[in-house]
């Protein structure tokens, strides 16, 4: 039994085609309808469109990324049931059309977040980069958000303002962006002042309220996923800490075990994914995975490498701080588990997460950040491999 390798594809305007999505050696897509906006019904006219135009290339389309939770469910403000309801409507739509494993988060207004898209690594490629002082000269001096400073240390706010003083347009501009324009697959961007008003309505929602909130939607969906055999897997928070002084509740194995706790089906599942979880010390990944191994649904498997001062940088797939030996190890020990136990879902469909951008990428002029084609494709290889040895091994 082997993983189901998949590839993320964001749809007819990727720059990365199907045919290269089968090069790579995937044989399933992960896609989502990002033409549809945030909290709108997917029709079974739109998610059968893409399908067949999955199928068409040979391809299966085994995995959403993402089915959005719209901000006013995270918040319970007007119309969220409504949203509600057409969240429930696209997942009967979706398993009507065949397509069972839907991947979400539940983090407040921003999705994934970093710094710095082009991180040169010392052989020239590329990374993704998340500077947590940049974060600060951001959130301080930037954006200027209201409390701001009760979240720094003295000497913190001193760092940030001579940062600040010696940064260049260029780079205000860069990191302005990144933190609000929304990276790949995050759905939705903001203007300065659009996102100030939207952290306005989280005033007065805390770690608690959010994690009601998340509980109450998943009491509302799971008991339909259980219906439709439809699997939900709610991806970690990335990085897994607050930022801006916004709330996040899917950080770490307590966060998880809570939600288990309270709505308990298995369909309440899980996207491990061990760049976002791995960005965190403390997060013991082999343990967070087998503590929930049967309900971890999807897989992200990249690596991160982490500084003294809160600053993290993609590294190469295998190397970094997630042991990905022992992960892999245990999908395959799981997954020959949910053989025995005749699962239909035995094999768990991965996806090499994010990538360097790297040779012939580094000249391409449209390319997503962390999306590109080589970086993943090499990433891809290197998993494969590291699980055909395993395979063989154990
Ligand atoms: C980033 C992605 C996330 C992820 C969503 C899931 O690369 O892993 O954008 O798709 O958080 O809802």
């Amino acid at each position: 039994m082997k993983m189901t390798q998949t590839w993320r594809w964001y749809g007819p305007n990727d720059p990365v085609s199907l045919l290269d999505v089968k090069q790579a050696g995937a044989t399933g897509v992960v896609n989502a309808l990002h033409h549809i906006p945030n909290g709108d019904i997917w029709s079974v006219k739109e998610i059968q469109k893409r399908k067949n135009e999955i199928e068409k290339a040979g391809l299966t389309w085994d995995v959403v990324e993402s089915l959005p939770v719209h901000e006013k469910i995270k918040t319970r403000s007007a119309d969220f049931e409504q949203i509600i309801e057409n969240y429930k409507e696209s997942m009967k739509n979706l398993a009507a059309c065949g397509v069972y494993v839907i991947c979400y988060n539940f983090m407040p207004i921003l999705d994934w977040t970093r710094t710095r898209l082009d991180m040169p690594l010392e052989n020239g490629s590329l990374a993704l980069e998340y500077n947590a002082s940049e974060l600060r000269v951001f959130d301080l001096y930037i954006l200027q958000r209201e409390g701001a400073e009760q979240d720094y240390t003295i000497e913190e706010i001193e760092q940030a303002k001579n940062q600040f003083k010696n940064l260049e347009a260029l780079d205000i501009q860069r990191i302005s962006d990144n933190m609000l324009k929304g990276l790949p697959g995050s759905e939705e961007g903001y203007s300065m002042e659009e996102f100030k008003a939207m952290l306005n309505t989280y005033k007065g929602i805390n770690a608690d309220q959010l994690r009601s909130h998340l509980v109450q939607f998943l009491s509302e969906i799971i008991p339909l996923a259980e219906e439709l055999g439809i699997r939900m897997c709610i991806h970690p928070d990335d990085p897994p800490f607050t930022l801006l002084g916004l709330p996040r509740v899917m950080s770490t194995q307590a966060d998880y075990q809570f939600i288990f706790d309270q709505v308990p089906p298995i369909s309440n599942g899980i996207t491990f994914c061990t760049g976002s979880l791995g960005v965190r010390a403390d997060n013991d990944l082999p343990a967070i995975f087998d503590a929930f191994a049967d309900r971890v649904h999807f897989l992200h498997l990249r690596s991160t490498k982490r500084d003294a001062e809160g600053n993290f940088y993609e590294a190469d797939h295998l190397t970094g701080d997630v042991d990905m030996f022992e992960i892999i190890t245990r999908v395959i020990k799981e997954q020959r588990r949910r053989v025995a136990e005749n699962r239909q879902d035995a094999s768990i469909p991965m996806r090499p997460d994010h990538g360097h951008q790297m040779l012939d990428d580094l000249v391409k002029l449209k390319i997503n950040p962390g999306y590109s084609a080589i970086g993943r494709l090499k990433g891809l290889a290197e998993l494969r491999g590291l699980e055909w040895g395993i395979n063989k091994m154990i």
